[in-house]
């Protein structure tokens, strides 16, 4: 059976979480006790299967990370992963209903603090979910927030977020996000690795993103045309940007981006399967 792409992202159908319960800042308790067998047999399940296929796929520092998850076997309590994630590097994660506006998720990455869904996915949706759940959230983004460059990398983001607000720069800051966090490639001396959470967490888009002769591209990041560059949330990514270190991510986001925000309001956006002349294909087919 095809494996679905995991596909999230803003979903037409009402967002499933309460928000009923949510703070003025969306964050809500994690109720453990609410967790059902199945729930907690979803977890296990979907940590057996994402941690199987990682092995010469994902990056070294993601494999190296995943660990400080600790549980594997049933969902975890956020306060144990809180414990080991603050020592780390003074993050913290806090349990939302699912996707949560801009300015909130920006205001929380600010703060060294990450929004992680509290509901699972139902096993009807083991392969295939709109919205990101507790799984992606936290098999996807949570170890790589104990490596201390990506951990300030997006503290920075969230920075930048807030700022982008003021600047009318979202969508163009929302497709770094789309194209690094969750589905960005990175290389190493093995080759290229998988560091993106969206990638990381799909049972289909972890082979295919670095199959070689697909009609995705695999070019460098460049953050101007990165901003540029519209994504897709319904397929498999038509196009992976790979960076060379997470220095590059932190280093990339110093600078003022008013400018270039500017400057891209006088640009065309770039398709996703875009690969402009001056790009080099770097998974070419094998002859
Ligand atoms: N909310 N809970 C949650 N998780 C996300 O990843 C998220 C979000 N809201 C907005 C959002 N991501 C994207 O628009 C970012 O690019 C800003
Ligand atoms: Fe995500």
């Amino acid at each position: 059976m095809a494996i679905e792409p995991v596909v999230y992202g803003a979903s037409e159908r009402a967002p499933r979480g309460d928000y009923s319960r949510a703070a003025a800042n969306y964050t809500c308790p994690q109720n453990h006790a609410a967790y059902t067998a199945a729930d907690h047999d979803t977890y296990r399940r979907l940590y057996e299967r994402q941690s199987a296929l990682l092995p010469g796929l994902a990056s070294e520092a993601f494999i190296a990370a995943l660990p400080s998850l600790g549980i594997k076997d049933h969902i975890p309590r956020f306060e144990e992963i809180n414990e080991r994630l603050y020592r780390a590097t003074r993050w913290e994660i806090v349990a939302v209903p699912g996707l949560i506006p801009e300015v909130p998720f920006f205001t929380l990455l600010a703060n060294r603090q990450f929004p992680v869904t509290d509901w699972i996915r139902t096993p009807e949706e083991f392969d295939y979910i709109v919205e990101p759940d507790i799984f992606h959230d936290l098999f996807g983004h949570v170890p790589l927030l104990f490596n201390p460059v990506f951990a300030d990398y997006i503290q920075r983001y969230g920075q930048g977020g807030l700022k982008a607000m003021k600047l009318g720069g979202l969508d163009e800051l929302a497709r770094l996000y789309w194209y690094t966090v969750e589905f960005g490639l990175i290389n190493t001396a093995e080759g290229v690795r998988i560091y993106g959470a969206g990638i990381l967490s799909s049972g289909g888009e972890v082979e295919y993103c670095l199959t070689p002769g697909t009609k995705s591209r695999h070019i460098r990041l460049d953050i101007e045309r990165c901003l540029r560059t519209l994504y897709k949330i319904d397929s498999y990514q038509e196009t992976y940007f790979v960076i060379d270190s997470f220095q590059q991510l932190f280093d990339g986001t110093a600078p003022d981006f008013t400018p270039l925000y500017e400057k891209l309001k006088h640009m065309d956006v770039l398709p996703a399967n875009t690969l402009l002349p001056s790009e080099v294909e770097l998974l070419p087919a094998p002859h």
